[in-house]
Order: C-alpha cells, then sequence, then structure tokens
C-alpha cells in the first residue's frame, strides 16, 4: 500500500460536488487515511505552490485556492500517486480522458476541481505539509 495527497479544491466544495468526487475515488479502491475541511491562506497556497512560482498563473492560482474552502485528504491504495493522476485526469478539462474527475467537475484549467501528488516524495511532502501532526496518517 501507498499514500498520495489530493485536494478538493475551492471550486468544487463551492459548487456542492465534492461529495460526488469524495465518493469516485472511494469507487476507484482509495482508502481515507486523513481528511479536513479549511481555507488555504495566502502563505499557505504560496508555499504549497512553490514549484510554480515563476509561472504566469502563479498569482491567480493562490487566489484561486485561497477563494475558499478546499478539503485534503490522504488516500490509500496501491500505487497510489499513479493511479490518483489517471483518476483525476489532465490538467486542462479539455484534454482530460472520459470519466476522470476534472473531465466531470472542472471548469477550466485553473479552476479544475482537484490536486493530485506527482510523485512519491511530493505526497509525503504534501501529506505533511497538511498533517503535520501525523508522523504516518492512516
Ligand atoms: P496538476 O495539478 O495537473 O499537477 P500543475 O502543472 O502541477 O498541474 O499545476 C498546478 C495547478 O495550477 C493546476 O492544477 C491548475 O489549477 C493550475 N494551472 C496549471 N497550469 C495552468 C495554466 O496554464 N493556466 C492556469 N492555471 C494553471
Ligand atoms: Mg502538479
Amino acid at each position: 500500500m501507498s499514500q498520495t495527497l489530493t485536494i478538493i479544491k475551492p471550486d468544487a466544495v463551492g459548487n456542492g460536488t465534492a461529495g460526488r468526487i469524495i465518493a469516485q475515488l472511494e469507487s476507484a479502491g482509495f482508502t481515507l487515511r486523513a481528511a479536513r475541511l479549511m481555507t488555504m491562506t495566502p502563505a499557505q497556497a504560496r508555499s504549497f505552490y512553490d514549484v510554480h512560482r515563476e509561472r504566469p498563473f502563479y498569482e491567480s492560482l493562490v487566489a484561486f485556492m485561497t477563494s475558499g474552502p478546499c478539503i485534503p485528504m490522504a488516500l490509500e491504495a496501491p500505487d497510489a500517486v499513479r493511479r490518483l493522476r489517471q483518476v483525476i485526469g489532465a490538467t486542462d478539462p479539455a484534454e482530460a480522458d472520459p470519466g476522470t474527475v476534472r473531465a466531470l467537475y472542472a471548469e477550466s484549467k485553473e479552476r479544475n476541481a482537484i490536486h493530485g501528488s506527482d510523485s512519491d516524495e511530493n505526497a509525503r511532502r504534501e501529506i505533511g505539509f497538511f498533517f503535520p501532526e501525523c508522523d504516518r496518517v492512516g
């Protein structure tokens, strides 16, 4: 078993699709190991997306991610990082495979409903970012 970090982003929480997305993740075989509902501060969003600080969309992304509550969750499954990326689909919903979370629920390339860690190393870092009280969640 391995773990990954997802965030139901503020667009999905705001438009009432968070529950359906969580159900889809559970149906895809993920077990919830930690979850919280929070509104990120600008400092938290800047830090979480620090890898993108030079990108033209960075400030807009920070504004979006702090615009309302989101739901970070630690998920467990075999090959969790790769499988979550498959279930959520491409960053741009126009390019996401049919049936993926982003194809179903994303509004745009920025307001794309869900985050998924892109490597085991980043999954560990991101789980620690939102759940620092846990040596290992679950
Ligand atoms: P990912 O979430 O699919 O891993 P990243 O390239 O890591 O995509 O980008 C992080 C987030 O930044 C995306 O999920 C999306 O919300 C936003 N983003 C990425 N590229 C663009 C863009 O070209 N325009 C606007 N927002 C973007
Ligand atoms: Mg990414």
